[in-house]
């Protein structure tokens, strides 16, 4: 089951058994009020270093989010989406759910972007799922629907399974569906990481499809995060998560170690090439 994605250069394969990949998170204004200030302000320039460093930092797609109060996302998305594909040569993943701003940066995305996101809303399957066909994406789609997020894994995989059907309906090929059991956080409800992991775990082995999370979510509100990403990261992969929208200069210690321990790392060559570059950073970060 492979999801191809293109950039103006690079292909992105993503499939059970090869490395996970790296969906860059940092492009969206969330708790970031500097970027939500860039964004207000059209400043192109901060969404191009962001996405630079993110690259640097090990992603293979980014995500582009430009949700910010007060911001005109039909004008954004697409500036956006231009700018950052200008500087990086990698699949974007477009994440927006504005019926018009999704498909005017649609127009103007270079490759096989991925669309962030449709869910098990009628309203939702019927706005977006033409789109993927239209400009022929992949797609990912969030196990949730106008009752909300299910607290079980039951109705999280019917949900599941519902876009797949809906998504087979138009013509989208199963492999374009990329599905999401959706992170939330652990400090409000004490199952709610194990609900993800039990859904993941179902929708890969029943469904055999590619599976992501937005994984930081799963710390909001608690000490520590990067350690609780990490940890929950190698779970979430075991249960057979193959990509992961992330904070990449902080997941990819996590997700090279998960991957050289799930024997998809031949000779520990990536590891090995990481932990080699990062000695050269430190040992560069000193001398200067
Ligand atoms: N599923 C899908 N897409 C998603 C999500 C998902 N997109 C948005 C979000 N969830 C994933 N992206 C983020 C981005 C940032 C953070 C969490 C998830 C985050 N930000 C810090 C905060 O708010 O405290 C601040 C960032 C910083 O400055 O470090 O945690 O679930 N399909």
């Amino acid at each position: 089951m492979q999801t191809v994605l293109k950039g103006t250069v690079k292909t992105v394969v993503i499939e059970r058994g090869r490395p996970v990949v790296i969906i860059g998170e940092r492009i969206n204004p969330t708790g970031r009020k500097k970027l939500g200030e860039a964004l207000l302000n059209e400043d192109m320039d901060y969404v191009r270093r962001e996405a630079i460093q993110q690259v640097e930092d090990g992603a293979e797609v980014i995500d582009v989010n430009v949700g910010v109060a007060g911001g005109d996302e039909e004008k954004l998305l697409p500036m956006a989406v231009r700018a950052v594909s200008e500087v990086v040569d990698c699949p974007l993943c477009i994440d927006s759910t504005h019926p018009t701003a999704l498909p005017a940066a649609l127009k103007i995305c270079p490759g096989r972007p991925l669309i962030n996101s449709v869910n098990g809303e009628e309203a939702a399957l019927k706005r977006v799922l033409p789109l993927v066909k239209e400009f022929d994406t992949a797609v990912i789609g969030l196990t949730m629907d106008d009752e909300g997020i299910p607290t079980t894994s039951e109705k999280r995989f019917a949900i599941a399974e519902k876009i797949l059907n809906r998504a087979a309906q138009v013509g989208i090929k199963v492999e374009d569906v990329i599905i999401d059991c959706l992170a939330l956080t652990v400090g409000a409800d004490p199952n709610a990481a194990k609900v993800t992991l039990e859904t993941i775990q179902r929708v890969s082995t029943e469904l055999g499809v590619n599976v992501t999370l937005g994984a930081s979510n799963v710390s909001f509100g608690l000490p520590d995060r990067d350690t609780i990403n990490q940890i929950f990261v190698a779970m979430a992969i075991q249960a057979g998560m193959t990509c992961a929208i992330v904070h990449p200069a902080k997941a990819r210690r996590g997700i090279l170690i998960a991957d050289m321990l799930l024997g998809r790392d031949e000779y520990c060559a990536n590891y090995i090439r990481y932990h080699r570059q990062q000695e050269k950073k430190a040992a560069a970060a000193c001398a200067s």
